[in-house]
């Protein structure tokens, strides 16, 4: 690919009518140029998650994901402001940088992404932080059932069992299809439960709270199954 040549990172940033350029040129625009597929993706973002009609997730949709936010914006976090505060029924609440966040051993899983609306990226690769091993730090006290997740988009919580919570399985994830993760996907951090459904990850973390009982989470509060497993060989993250 040629796509090096089409970067200018020491350039102005791209502007409303190389946006606009973009929506018209399709697929070809943004397939040989990956700094401009950052702003495309920015781009379906803002545009899905104002979309009562779900024509948004006709446009074209590198890598097959469509991008979900229950709010209109959400703050750009990154290395030099990004918290994950990690509290509850636990005898050592801790804040965590980003920085702390890499330093810590990293787990990498290949699984299909589904969500409930029907669509699946097949075998995505995700990579992060063991959330056992922060609840394993954090030192969970014996009254703690359940982890409650809260997100910096101010909106959004999830929330797994404590014995969901200790699976291999559950990332605090770090990156996505092997770069940092976007933030239209939810990044710099978001949970990755990769036996359940995508609802369950929750995008741009910020807040895991150990609780006494499972917390419904936004989705859950608005009719979702809190048990969001995948079924069989889905689950068990087996390739179709
Ligand atoms: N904070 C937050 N997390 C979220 C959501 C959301 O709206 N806000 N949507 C959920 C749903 S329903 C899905 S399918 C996935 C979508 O992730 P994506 O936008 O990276 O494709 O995020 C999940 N996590
Ligand atoms: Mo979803």
């Amino acid at each position: 690919m040629t796509g090096h040549q089409e970067r200018e990172p020491q350039g102005p940033p791209v502007g409303r009518r190389a946006l606009l350029g973009m929506l018209g040129a399709g697929a070809a625009a943004f397939a040989t140029a990956p700094f401009l597929q950052q702003r495309w993706e920015d781009v379906l973002g803002a545009a899905s998650q104002n979309d009562p009609t779900g024509l948004s997730g006709l446009l074209p949709n590198p890598g097959g994901f469509r991008y979900y936010s229950v709010v209109g914006s959400v703050p750009h976090k990154d290395a030099t402001n990004y918290r994950l505060r990690v509290g509850g029924l636990v005898d050592r609440p801790a804040t965590y940088t980003l920085d702390q966040l890499r330093a810590l051993p990293q787990t990498r899983i290949v699984h299909d992404v589904q969500c409930t609306d029907g669509w699946r990226v097949k075998q995505t690769p995700f990579e992060g932080v063991r959330l056992a091993d922060l609840l394993d730090a954090a030192g969970v006290r014996s009254s703690g059932a359940a982890v409650r997740f809260t997100c910096f988009d101010g909106a959004y919580s999830e929330s797994l069992t404590l014995e969901q919570a200790r699976r291999s399985d559950v990332l605090i994830a770090l990156r996505m299809q092997d770069g940092p993760i976007s933030h239209a996907h939810g990044g710099p951090v978001r949970l990755y439960v990769a036996p359940m459904y995508f609802y369950k990850s929750a995008k741009w973390l910020s807040g895991i709270s150990v609780t006494d009982a499972v917390v419904p989470g936004y989705w859950e509060e608005r009719g979702y199954d809190i048990d969001g497993w995948l079924d069989g060989a889905d689950r068990r993250g087996e390739a179709a």
